[in-house]
């Protein structure tokens, strides 16, 4: 006999599974799919450590969803009591910022994976498809699992081959904010952008309820300038560096109102780097280290927050400053953009016409400012096809010459929805601007006159060595 479970079970794998099983190999393993977790054994675990499972979570009611900017949540169906997901590990024609492309590996057509989000106590099944021209698997980062659920290519499991669906089913044990990635080749494919997040709700939250909850997950790439591919190889030259696997001006802004509570929730699945991370206008408290809840007592505050490679790490703070804030790691070279990291140090220099020769006969040459970089986003020179300038893009006040690991937080009042507001309007009297000489003179008298130093500009592009030892010595 059918039962309506069952029914509905064999219905959702016709409409789900079904499309995965036609386009690749058949399902590994032997049980027939339709009778798995039919008994209560399959749908609790069948270790010690594996055992208790409760009804599924539900957003809304267990709990607040998270926002991944810039990405989505990987949607999931309840098939006989148990979360059932489907990632799909496959190359991605991915947009890091308007004007550069790249082949990367992601989940379900992005980079990165989706969001995973469920609740602590839900038994979750997640399908795994290898697309992929190599073999892979996928390690759930932090999370307690069965030994042979953990993902690890050879320890713990087989490695998935390409055209396989391999299958994870597990109770989740803790709550807390996760992620999964690549444990096959990690070296490629996590430089190939095959991580994401793993949040985790608790079945019975404490604390006061979060208005907002974000999720970014940092990454870095090399991608030279021209190419479209990044370079599984590079141990320290990373070129562009990303939230959710989107440089600035790619990056969505993060959309509070006035009073609201906000949460973020940072991980770092960087090949090598670790991320300083610094909001500005805000004092927030540390609230979670790699997934583990902090008692009050122990939540450090601060406006910086050191995420690790491996690492993940939650803030929150009451969105009590209208503005626009910068958020951004603070290593100055990851908030630049794929052109700006290399070439000579031209500035005091004037280089005459030789950076346009140059810049025909190199590949994503191009010079440094004579009086810093600030300027060379924004004269908009010309860059080679399919490759970002070093710095930014327009702001309410001019450019903003900053790129890669930076966003903006957006915190208004009188909101109507969390949809990009657009410039904040500053209240007069709270803007920086240009000072009168009368209100100089009033407070501090004349300007001081500058000593000039002894080096002056030079004219001759060749003569860079000589200014520098003189300046050195
Ligand atoms: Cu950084």
């Amino acid at each position: 006999m059918i039962s309506r479970r069952n029914f509905f079970f064999k219905a959702a794998v016709a409409a789900g599974v079904g499309a995965v099983r036609a386009a690749t190999r058949p399902l590994q393993g032997a049980e027939p799919i339709g009778q798995r977790s039919e008994s209560p054994e399959n749908i609790r675990g069948n270790t010690q450590t594996d055992r208790q499972a409760y009804p599924p979570g539900e957003p809304g009611k267990d709990y607040t969803p998270v926002i991944t900017p810039n990405g989505s949540t990987l949607p999931y169906k309840v098939v006989a009591g148990v979360k059932v997901f489907h990632l799909i590990a496959e190359e991605v024609d991915h947009e890091f910022a308007p004007g550069l492309r790249a082949y990367c590996w992601g989940f379900n057509g992005q980079v990165h994976g989706p969001t995973i989000e469920a609740v602590e106590g839900d038994r979750v099944r997640i399908y795994v498809t290898n697309k992929l021209p190599e073999n892979t698997s996928i390690h759930w980062h932090g999370l307690l699992v069965p030994s042979g659920m953990d993902g690890v290519a050879g320890l713990s499991q087989k490695s998935i081959k390409p055209g396989e669906t391999y299958k994870y089913e597990f109770t989740l044990r803790q709550h807390g904010t996760h992620m999964y990635h690549s444990h096959c080749d990690d070296m490629t494919q996590i430089a190939f952008g095959l991580i994401g997040m793993f949040v985790i709700h608790p079945r019975a939250p404490a604390g006061p309820k979060v208005d907002r909850d974000f999720v970014l997950m940092s990454s870095e790439w090399r991608i030279d300038v021209g190419t479209r591919r990044p370079v599984p190889t590079e141990m320290t030259d990373f070129n562009v560096l990303t939230f959710n696997g989107r440089a600035f001006p790619g990056t969505d802004p993060l959309v509070a109102k006035y009073g609201d509570r906000v949460r973020i929730r940072f991980g770092n699945l960087s090949p090598m780097e670790h991320h300083p991370i610094h909001l500005h206008g805000y004092s927030w408290k540390i609230t979670e280290m790699d997934g583990s809840q902090l008692p009050e007592s122990a939540q450090q505050p601060g406006n910086t927050v050191l995420v690790a490679v491996g690492q993940t790490r939650a803030v929150e703070f009451i969105a009590d400053n209208p503005g626009d804030w910068a958020m951004h790691c603070h290593m100055t070279h990851h908030t630049m953009n794929q052109m700006g990291h290399n070439g000579p140090n031209l500035i005091g220099v004037r280089p005459g016409s030789s950076d346009k020769k140059a810049s025909k006969l190199v590949a994503g040459y191009m010079l440094m400012g004579e009086n810093g970089q600030a300027d060379m986003g924004e004269m908009g020179m010309p860059v080679p096809r399919n490759s970002i300038p070093m710095v930014g893009a327009p702001g309410k006040h001019g450019y903003i010459d900053m790129g890669g690991m930076f966003t903006v937080v957006k915190v208004r009042e009188n909101l109507t929805s969390y949809d990009d507001p657009g410039w904040y309007e500053n209240p007069p009297g709270t803007l920086a601007s240009l000072a009168s000489n009368d209100e100089f003179e009033r407070d501090f008298g004349q300007i001081p006159e500058t000593k000039p130093t002894e080096n002056k500009m030079k004219t001759d592009y060749g003569n860079i060595d000589h200014v520098h030892m003189q300046n050195g010595s």
